[in-house]
């Protein structure tokens, strides 16, 4: 397919997907404003429209809590969503603005790639004005990080909900969920297979999307469960820290925040201002920090379960994000290297799947278990250049575009036969699809994976 008729599907997804100052990630799954969603597809606006770029990230800072929290989801109007503004109620909580509906928690930071980004598309003075607007807002947020999600200053920020990682059912989180969370009536929706086919006649994304493609009953009421949990503790910062079932440094998201905050630190260069406090000693520590989600034996980055102190040994995608974060030691980018190209493991035939074929979670069209999405592939590829390895970025971009341009704008692909699957014309995958255009080596050539 031509480069211009993917670019035009692109844009009409992104079209199709405008509610007017931001976009929603798809129409019947997820009618309203995600975090890190938002972030990307303003990377993927900037090349139709700048200021519109630059609105989808304003809308995303005006559902800023008080204490510098940017929640992960900010509600419209849309009525379909199946964790919506009644289960959250995030106006128990003093922090949540009056007028603001959104949940209780955060997602991976990606703000700070998209402001730099959109920067990139501005002249030099508007840049600065662009970054004089957002810095007190995104500052603010990062400071929240540190401050509230990091409070005995290891360096690494922690998470409660497996939606706040945006990688909902992965085998390291899921994992959590068996260990910490399986409350009495779970164990019994576990047991009993009636009592399990009723409750899913309730799930509403199961009637958008087949249901071996989303996360099982027992999981989704595990992830209810747990929102509820933060909902009774106000969402307040404290409490959730000491009583949270589950407390994971999630690789993922600590690998993005090292990024960001390298971005924010330029940001604040570029205008002037010192970083606050706890963001300028995380700007100083850099990638330095994920050194205790290594692990030497396996050759993996891991997520940590705070509650035990171990590793939790299930890698996922997130595992190779340590390359987006910064500069990993040669030895360990070639042993992340050899993971993605080993058939049992990450290198399927079409990469990289979100799980690893031999994980006991792997399933090819379920989510977060084993598809390929292309917003971490696009991180990993950015991590592979940033560490050196040129040729395996383009690579990896030329696969993703053909994998979309062969399956269409979805939310995710088959790591074993590329076949599309999830929610259909999917904003991220538009919005990079745009991205990785605009990138002058991109040859898309369709028959090759
Ligand atoms: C819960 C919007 C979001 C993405 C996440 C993805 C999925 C939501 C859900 O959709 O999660 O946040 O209901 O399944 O896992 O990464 O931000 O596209």
């Amino acid at each position: 397919m031509p480069k211009h008729t993917l670019a035009e599907q692109a844009r009409t997804v992104l079209a199709t997907n405008d509610l007017g100052k931001w976009t929603r990630p798809t129409a019947k799954l997820y009618p309203h404003q995600w975090l890190w969603d938002s972030a990307f597809i303003a990377i993927g606006l900037r090349h139709i429209d700048v200021t519109r770029a630059q609105d989808e990230i304003r809308s995303l800072l005006s559902g800023q809590w008080k204490n510098g929290m940017i929640p992960y989801i900010i509600f419209g109007q849309a009525k379909e969503y199946h964790a919506g503004p009644s289960m959250w109620q995030s106006q128990r909580s003093p922090m949540c603005p009056p007028g603001v509906r959104s949940t209780g928690g955060t997602q991976p930071p990606m703000i700070a790639e998209a402001v730099v980004r959109i920067g990139e598309s501005l002249p030099r003075a508007e840049r600065l004005t662009w970054f004089r607007e957002v810095y007190p807002a995104l500052s603010a947020y990062h400071e929240w990080l540190y401050r509230e999600r990091d409070p005995e200053n290891t360096g690494l920020v922690v998470l409660y909900h497996p939606w706040e990682t945006g990688l909902d059912n992965n085998p390291a989180w899921m994992e959590m969920i068996h260990r910490y969370a399986m409350t009495p009536r779970l164990q019994l929706v576990d047991k009993s297979r009636s009592l399990t086919a009723f409750l899913t006649r309730f799930r509403r994304d199961t009637s958008v999307v087949p249901a071996e493609q989303r996360m099982s009953t027992l999981e989704l009421m595990a992830l209810y469960d747990l929102a509820r949990r933060m909902r009774a503790l106000n969402y307040d910062d404290k409490a959730l820290f000491k009583k949270s079932k589950l407390v994971v440094q999630d690789v993922g998201m600590n690998s993005i925040l090292v990024r960001a905050t390298q971005h924010l630190g330029d940001i604040a260069k570029a205008i002037g201002e010192p970083l606050p406090r706890r963001t300028a000693e995380a700007y100083d520590r850099g990638a330095g920090v994920l050194e205790p989600l290594w692990n030497e034996k396996t050759g993996y980055y891991y997520s940590k379960d705070c509650r035990s102190g171990e590793l939790i040994p299930f890698p996922t995608i997130t595992s190779f994000l340590p390359l987006y974060a910064g500069n990993v030691p040669a030895v360990r980018v070639k042993r992340l290297l050899r993971h993605m190209h080993d058939p049992n493991t990450f290198g399927t035939p079409y990469p990289l799947p979100s799980t690893p074929l031999d994980s006991p979670y792997f399933k090819p069209r379920c989510y977060w278990q084993g598809p390929v999405w292309i917003n971490v592939n696009w991180l990993v590829m950015l991590g592979l250049q940033a560490n050196g390895q040129k040729a395996e970025a383009a690579a990896s971009r030329t696969r993703l575009l053909s994998l979309i341009t062969r399956g269409g704008m979805y939310e995710y692909f088959s790591p074993l036969d590329g076949t599309p699957a999830g929610a259909p014309a999917f904003s991220w995958t538009a919005a990079l699809t745009l991205e990785m255009l605009d990138d002058a080596d991109t040859t898309v050539d369709p028959d090759r994976r």
